[in-house]
């Protein structure tokens, strides 16, 4: 029996034990309801057998998404009535602008709706066609507002993050090679590289965290080619945590801490508030020089609203600047951590083909080895979606082909290396008999998997297909 001693202090098995134990007590509840297998059928089909055009009414257990989906805390609602709506110099910006600047150390904050809006701004300021910007992976959105400008998004992440099974601590890494050739090309004019970014935890590659030392190391390649470095910061906190359990030296340090030290390396971030700020809305733009801030609010202004609150209500920002201190609690994060640890060895124990290590804020299960019997071609990510849905009623999301897109250039779908279906758990929101029912739905589609059929898309819309496609089962 582990000791309860220190409990933020110990391991990743200890995590797993004694801090899974929710550090509240529920004092709201929202009804889910339950349907049969023969509505799930009719429904899922009514929704062109695309997840995201279900009711949310209709799905039991909605993992779609960690994105906005967080249950606030009471302190959290409290400042929602307490929230300044002033149009201009709203005391909630103000608070928000502290929040930002004792957890993440950034003395200047641009409020934004959400985190693409960050980048919409950001990379309207700084990106120009043709620009290259390199990324340990972008997410989607953030690839789609790069492209959108004709800018090449370029992924850099160590190898080791395209292969499933391998168990390294540190998989979200850059290739520091790689980064410092692209930096170098950029150097030499070839290319121009306008900002490098970094995304924390890296969610297309599962969840999976960054080192300290990566982060200091890029930084450090970035200054001294003159090029900017940002954080896509949405799951800073998840990350931070990872280095705590997992990096030399970073045991005795406290979380605050090496969030503290994981920002100082950067020049500014974007962040998606929906993730790490545990809010339903909100995000921000970070930063510390004064010249970029004054040029990013020209096009806050024209984009989100007003520099002071950025197409949010003053009790958004109120709530965002809360949630921001919430985050970096030890108890909280072993307990999230630990959540999502404990379905991914529920799965493991079911011998449910996952993604290895598990990531901060998803399990990921891998639906080549999961649905075997299916070609890429047949979408077998999205195909899996579909069927845990109809097993279970369980909502997850595809990352793979679907949502990779066609390449701009080709026209052709992109095969990513991985084919996935993230189950994305949203914070304080599940219990432990919620995860449960996830694992044996997950189990009990593994074991009917050679009836499963695939899918080929009946419309497929230009950008961001996945949210809107509609699909047809293969015979
Ligand atoms: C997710 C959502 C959003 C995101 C992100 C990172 C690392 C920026 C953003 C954009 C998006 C999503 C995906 C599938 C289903 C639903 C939602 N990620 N950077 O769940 O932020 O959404 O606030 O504009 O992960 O991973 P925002």
């Amino acid at each position: 029996m582990p000791s309860l001693a220190g409990t933020a202090q110990t391991g990743e098995e200890e995590a797993g034990w004694w801090p899974e134990a929710e550090p509240f007590k529920i004092k709201v509840v929202e009804p889910i309801r339950r349907t049969t297998r023969a509505e799930r059928e009719r429904l899922i089909q009514e929704a062109g057998y695309n997840v995201f055009a279900l009711r949310s009414e209709s799905v039991f257990i909605d993992l779609l998404t960690d994105s906005g989906t967080a249950a606030m805390s009471d302190s959290q609602w409290a400042g929602l009535m307490v929230g300044d709506e002033a149009y201009a110099g709203s005391r909630s910006f103000y608070r928000l602008k502290e929040a930002v600047a004792d957890v993440l150390g950034f003395p200047l904050v641009i409020p934004t709706h959400q985190g693409r809006a960050a980048e919409n701004v950001l990379f309207t300021t700084v990106v120009r066609q043709g620009d290259v910007v390199p990324n340990n992976m972008h997410f989607d959105t953030t690839r789609a507002h790069l492209e959108y400008r004709g800018a090449v998004a370029l992924d850099l992440v160590a190898p080791a993050a395209y292969d499933p099974v391998s168990d390294l601590p540190f998989k979200g890494d850059i290739d520091l090679g790689r980064l410092e050739q692209a930096l170098a090309d950029a150097a030499a004019g070839r290319i121009r590289v306008p900002l490098v970014l970094i995304t924390t935890t890296c969610n297309s590659g599962g969840g999976q965290p960054v080192s300290m030392a990566n982060l200091r190391a890029a930084s450090e390649l970035c200054r001294r080619h003159g090029v900017p470095f940002f954080l896509d910061a949405a799951r800073f906190a998840e990350n931070a945590y990872f280095i705590k359990l997992r990096e030399p030296g970073y045991r005795e340090r406290s979380v605050r801490e090496i969030v503290r030290e994981m920002f100082s390396y950067a020049d500014g971030c974007t962040m998606s508030g929906k993730k790490d700020c545990l809010v339903n809305i909100g995000g921000f733009i970070a930063l510390r020089d004064p010249e970029l801030y004054r040029r990013a609010t020209v096009w806050a202004v024209l984009f989100e609203g007003f520099p002071t609150y950025g197409g949010l209500a003053g009790r958004d920002m109120e709530a965002m600047a809360r949630g921001l201190e919430e985050v970096v609690d030890e108890d909280y994060l072993a307990y999230r951590i630990g959540q999502v640890a404990y379905l991914g060895r529920r799965l493991r124990e079911l011998g449910v083909p996952i993604i290895e290590p598990v990531g901060g804020h998803a399990v990921y299960l891998d639906a080549l080895r999961l649905l075997p019997g299916l070609s890429r071609e047949e979408l077998p990510g999205w195909a899996l979606s579909v069927e845990l849905y109809v097993e279970g009623g369980v909502r997850a999301v595809e990352i793979g082909t679907v949502l990779a897109g066609r390449d701009p250039a080709t026209g052709q779908n992109r095969y990513p290396a991985l084919e996935m279906v993230r189950l994305a758990i949203p914070r304080r929101v599940y219990t432990r008999q919620h995860l449960d029912v996830v694992a044996e739905t997950c189990r009990r589609v593994h074991e009917r998997r050679g009836t499963v059929r695939g899918f080929t898309f009946e419309h497929e819309p230009p950008v961001l297909r996945h949210f809107t496609a509609t699909f047809r089962r293969l015979g």
